[in-house]
């Protein structure tokens, strides 16, 4: 009911604050076990595990790093989410699963994931976005922002506008912003009406992964 959405609504936006997106392809080199401790420790509110690429792992290795990540995650109650597999999710106890416009419907994963999975669909347009909350997404990621070297078939860079107008469509809607995002460039974003920031490689390549992901929570405010 709209009760118990409403609530849910509340509970998600601040998830997405310091959303840290990883795979193995994206540490330069490092575990993802010592890139996602560090992360956690500087601030990171939302964990997505996102094996892509070449190189991406499969079978019992993926299924191992999904299990060493995802147990980092339960440790230090930061809920984990994984890109586009939702077998995968389903085998490691996900607490919830993102989808693009071109992967599993989010009605149907609704219905197979339960009231409590966190769901997140990618969307671009006032349509999707209106879909994507018809069908049951918790929130929608929206982007990229800026040109991103980290998904070589993302879209065009859509500037924060985008959001903005998004968020004229769907004011309760949570969002996340991606593409390009750092401490640096984020501001923009957030006062289009971004409820939090996606990043891969501010966090994921950064020397420092636990102060790129504290600089990145200093934007809400506080001291960190
Ligand atoms: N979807 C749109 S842009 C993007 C995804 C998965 C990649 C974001 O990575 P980065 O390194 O933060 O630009
Ligand atoms: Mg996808």
């Amino acid at each position: 009911g709209e009760l118990a959405r409403r609530w849910s609504r509340g509970k998600i936006a601040p998830l997405l604050r310091v959303y840290f997106i990883m795979g193995s392809a994206d540490t330069r080199g490092r575990p993802p076990a010592d890139v996602l401790r560090e992360a956690i420790a500087g601030g990171v509110t939302l964990f997505q595990f996102r094996e892509k690429g070449a190189g991406a792992l499969t079978g019992p290795p993926l299924l191992r790093l999904a299990r060493e990540l995802r147990a980092i995650c339960r440790a230090s109650g930061v809920p984990f989410l994984v890109d586009d597999d939702v077998e995968l999710a389903l085998a490691v106890g996900a607490d919830g699963v993102h989808v693009g416009q071109e992967d599993a419907p989010a009605a149907g994963l609704r219905q197979r994931l339960g009231p409590a999975a966190i769901l997140g669909v990618s969307a671009h347009t006032p349509e999707e976005a209106r879909r994507a909350a018809a069908d049951g997404a918790d929130y929608i990621g929206v982007g990229p922002i800026y040109p991103t070297g980290s998904k070589p078939d993302a879209k065009p860079a859509c500037g924060p506008g985008l959001l903005s107008a998004l968020r004229r469509y769907e004011p309760d809607l949570p969002m996340a912003a991606i593409g390009g995002l750092t401490a640096g460039n984020a501001a923009p974003a957030l006062a289009a009406g971004a409820d939090g920031l996606a990043v891969i490689s501010a966090i994921a390549a950064a020397e420092n992964p636990r102060r790129a992901a504290a600089e990145l929570a200093r934007l809400y405010g506080g001291g960190r």
